[in-house]
């Protein structure tokens, strides 16, 4: 059986940390031979859009286009719920990363990992 994809995404209309975050991340799976992608929701903020069109990167996936029930989920530069797509269910959370997530890590994923 195929592994179940793995989305990186974060806040929805993402920073440029957020954006380059998600793409770096899926790179890294990828890599390592995970089936994942970045992919964002809304519209990037307009040094994101000033960064793909400068250093002719292609823009991930729009995710509210592309996310089904099976995906899995990443979510990186993100540690507010109240910016976080309501399309995003918890239990597709597999894994936050951010650097407060010691301190302001989302309570509906449990306890933080050692
Ligand atoms: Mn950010």
């Amino acid at each position: 059986m195929s592994q179940s994809r793995i989305i990186v995404t974060g806040y929805s209309n993402p920073d440029l940390d957020g954006t380059a975050s998600a793409i770096a991340y899926a790179e890294l799976l990828k890599k390592k031979g995970k089936n994942a992608i970045a992919a964002l929701f809304g519209t990037p903020h307009s040094e994101a859009q000033f960064v793909f069109k400068t250093f002719d990167i292609d823009k991930p996936a729009q995710a509210e286009n592309i996310l089904n029930q099976k995906d899995r989920l990443i979510l990186v530069d993100a540690s507010d719920l109240r910016g976080i797509s309501n399309l995003i269910d918890p239990k597709q959370v597999i894994k936050q990363i951010n650097f407060l997530m010691q301190k302001y890590r989302l309570n509906w994923l449990g306890p933080v990992q050692p």
